[in-house]
């Protein structure tokens, strides 16, 4: 089985946001299409306490119970099956996906028998990047899909190290066109 999985599509990481990808509105019709080739449809979000040590690195961002931890409002969310909650403690990052604590992503995607993911989402640097080398550590045949992420800078020698730290693990990076109806 193959499963998309949504990364922190959240109004932080947003134009407007607290800790925005610039051209992260441009990757959510993207995502709403690709909804349509995919029986498996999983979701992360960065949910933190409004005091955390991330806070020493970041702006605060993705603060539970506020605007900028939603998903973006143009996310098709009613085909999402499953959210998962990361970085809800005071010491987590919480960059990757598989770091969820409200339910474990591995577990849940074995027992559908899950073997190929898809990655989409934000951001290319940090979660998407972290998720993704997770998921090749998991034993899944990992797919970026590079017209459905962004990065925080974009054409940045950060963003162009991450694609390649994340190619060099094995991770293969296509374009929405490749992938197939279910
Ligand atoms: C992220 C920076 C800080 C992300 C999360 O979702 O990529 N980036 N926290």
């Amino acid at each position: 089985m193959k499963a998309l999985l949504i990364v922190d599509v959240q109004n932080d990481f947003c134009p407007g946001g607290a800790l925005p990808a610039p051209r992260a509105n441009e990757i959510i019709p993207v995502i709403n299409e690709l909804m349509d080739r995919f029986e498996i449809i999983v979701a992360s979000r960065d949910v933190h306490p409004p005091e955390t040590l991330h806070f020493d690195k970041w702006p605060p961002h993705c603060v539970d119970g506020t605007e900028g931890a939603l998903f973006h409002p143009e996310l098709n969310i009613l085909k999402i099956q499953k959210g998962f909650h990361k970085g809800t403690g005071n010491e987590d990052d919480g960059y990757s996906s598989f770091e969820a604590t409200n339910e474990n992503l591995n577990k849940y995607l074995l027992e559908r028998k899950v073997t190929d993911l898809y990655i989409v989402g934000l951001t290319t640097e940090y979660c998407v990047k972290t998720t993704a080398l997770d998921a090749v550590r998991s034993g899944y045949n990992t797919n970026l899909v590079e017209d459905a992420i962004a990065a925080v800078e974009p054409g940045s020698v950060n963003e162009m190290d991450a694609i390649n730290e994340m190619k060099n693990a094995g991770v293969q990076v296509i374009s929405s066109g490749d992938i197939q109806v279910d």
